[in-house]
């Protein structure tokens, strides 16, 4: 299900990236490359903008992989049996990888992982908003996998297709890996439903807390997108943020009934018309509340993420020192 048959037709997607480029040769050619399909590569010549607009998702998505270990972290003591705290640590230790990958890619364009840090740490950094809601239950784990890693699979596969080289191959290592979250998260939620009456209560007292907020994952509607249509022509964004929020409702659907879970939408409905399910008003103050700091847990995440970056510095400092030593040493030999 979460496969590259996310893309949308070719003939109807990204209508804004039928705009031609003008300007410089070199301009020109960039664009010409990116229309071919071609890749950007961290040494060809790119617009200011497109590097920028890069870097800001780029360290964007980085900062979120690293936040989004807090919720589930705080689960691995409490992992209800040793084969889901096994399945659970192999998950976030993912989480972690899928950030060093994404920070590498975001410094070959030119900001060094400290800059990128200090941005996160001084809260001027931009992270997913649906990791600032509290995870309150062990099927709020299951939630994360089953809802949010399979947000995250649908806006990630359009972007193993991305214009920028070093960004398009990271992702399609982290897709993968999403997809085994995915699975675990199903996996868990699977069992709470099928288990006592109360498992099932906290199945459903679960997903009624993140459906809407994973919902606005997605973004804002496409209208108030505001870089959607540029970053539509660079062939960074393949597909829209109210595209990719319809096909994740599509697919998610069929997977609550098959739980027996109940969507909490008095206004989802199936359309025989569109083929699509119509949805109720999402709570865009709500969304853009936690974006600005003020959810449920902004304050908390950042403290704990700060924490342990500071907690960290022996490490960073002890390799520090060994670089230092071992240069001395192979100046020595080569002397
Ligand atoms: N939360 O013009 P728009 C994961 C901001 S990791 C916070 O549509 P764009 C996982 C947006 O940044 C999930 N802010 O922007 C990890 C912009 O603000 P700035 C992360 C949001 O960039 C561990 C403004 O709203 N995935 O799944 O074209 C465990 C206007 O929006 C959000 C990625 O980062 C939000 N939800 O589109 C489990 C994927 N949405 O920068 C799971 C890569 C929007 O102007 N990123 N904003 O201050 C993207 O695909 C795009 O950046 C977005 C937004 C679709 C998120």
């Amino acid at each position: 299900m979460y496969t590259q048959s996310m893309d949308t037709d070719p003939e109807t997607r990204n209508p804004v990236a039928k705009v031609s480029a003008v300007g410089r040769p070199e301009e020109q050619r960039f664009q010409a490359t990116v229309d071919a399909e071609g890749k950007i590569e961290p040494r060809d010549w790119m617009p200011e903008a497109y590097r920028k607009t890069l870097l800001r998702q780029i360290s964007q998505h980085a900062h979120s992989e690293i936040i989004g270990m807090f919720p589930e972290g705080n689960w691995i003591s409490r992992a209800p049996s040793l084969k889901r705290k096994a399945i659970l640590i192999a998950k976030v230790q993912d989480e972690a990888g899928h950030g060093l990958y994404l920070y590498s890619a975001a410094e070959t364009l030119g900001q060094s992982r400290d800059e990128m840090m200090a941005a996160l740490h001084s809260g001027r950094a931009k992270y997913s908003s649906i990791f600032n809601y509290p995870t309150l239950t062990w099927a709020d784990v299951g939630m994360i996998g089953w809802l949010v890693d399979g947000a995250a699979i649908m806006n990630q596969i359009p972007l193993c297709r991305c214009s920028y080289g070093p960004y398009a191959r990271a992702m399609i290592r982290v897709c993968k890996e999403e997809s085994f979250h995915q699975r675990q998260g199903f996996d868990i939620m699977l069992s709470l439903s099928k288990g006592t009456a109360d498992q099932k209560a906290m199945a459903q007292e679960s997903l009624d807390r993140w459906w809407w907020p994973v919902l606005a994952m997605f973004g804002p509607p496409d209208a108030d997108s505001v870089h959607s249509g540029q970053s539509a022509q660079w062939k960074i964004k393949r597909v829209s943020n109210d595209e990719l929020r319809q096909k994740f409702i599509d697919a998610t659907v069929p997977q609550a009934e098959l739980l027996g879970l109940r969507i909490p939408d008095e206004k989802l409905k199936w359309n025989t018309q569109t083929g699509h399910y119509d949805f109720g008003p999402i709570d865009w103050d709500d969304f853009w509340r936690v974006v600005n700091g003020e959810g449920p847990c902004n304050k908390e995440r950042l403290a704990a993420r700060v924490k342990a970056y500071e907690e960290g510095q022996w490490v960073r400092d002890a390799a520090m020192a060994y670089a230092v030593k071992r240069k001395a040493r192979q100046h020595k030999e080569a002397a």
